[in-house]
């Protein structure tokens, strides 16, 4: 009995290591980020997992690519917002001349893309039926929570995809890799101007297997911790 006991013990101890073992093995390594190549008439709001990663550095004009790397862990879910620049009350541009329109595109380094897949919800939207006389705007309110990685979206609609032609991106978009990837918005590009996007890619599209560094704050890291003990020189 007591050395059934001390089987099972063993077992549990090996279990408990190999689940630690399991953990994320070391830091990350800027070999492990993928590049974001992202555009949107007008700007974006980028969350990968949950987290703000990355923000349009020039809301109206010019149209500017955003290109960063990021740390991708799968699945992952990928939520946006995209504005179309409008006066809140109109829905209008340039002064309440100008109806103006959206377009949203992205391509990841791990060949995830923009398509109709994503989901996209409009979420204010104007002039109303296209009125530019009588302008006004409709907004219902965004959820708290519509980036976070639980949000349930799966009452939204899908996203429309719109050519090149329709959407007329301007320098430097035709500098980046934006190749396999369609301009999305909701259904209306001319009169939706806030539009939330989300999709979940469940594995790397190109097959790469890359290691998942979620959790990495909650653990003891294998080198010294800063302020404790010794640092070696090139543990930054
Ligand atoms: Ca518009
Ligand atoms: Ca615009």
């Amino acid at each position: 009995m007591r050395v059934l006991t001390r089987t099972l013990s063993l077992g549990l101890v090996l279990i408990l290591c190999s689940t630690v073992i399991a953990q994320p093995p070391r830091k990350p390594r800027i070999e492990d980020t993928i590049r974001a190549n992202v555009y949107a008439d007008n700007a974006f709001k980028l969350y990968i997992n949950g987290e703000l990663v990355a923000v349009d550095s020039i809301p109206f004009v010019p149209h500017n690519v955003v290109s960063v790397d990021v740390l991708p862990a799968y699945p992952m879910t990928i939520a946006v917002m995209g504005i179309d620049n409008a006066n809140p009350r109109t829905g209008m541009e340039y002064a309440n001349t100008n109806i103006g329109d959206g377009g949203f595109i992205l391509k990841l380094g791990d060949g995830t893309v923009t398509n109709a897949t994503w989901k996209a919800k409009k979420f204010s939207w104007g002039p109303v039926d296209g009125d530019t006389k009588n302008p006004r705007s409709e907004s219902i309110p965004i959820p708290e929570d519509w980036y976070a990685v639980d949000f349930d979206d799966s009452k939204w609609p899908y996203a429309k995809e719109f050519t090149e032609e329709e959407i007329g991106p301007k320098s430097p978009f035709f500098e980046y890799d934006f190749k396999g990837a369609k301009f999305i918005w909701s259904d209306d590009v001319k009169l939706d101007n806030v539009v939330l996007f989300r999709t979940v890619v469940k594995s790397p599209p190109d097959g790469k297997d890359r290691p998942d560094f979620r959790g990495l704050t909650d653990l003891v890291p294998q080198s010294p911790q800063r302020g404790g003990g010794r640092r070696r020189p090139n543990d930054r």
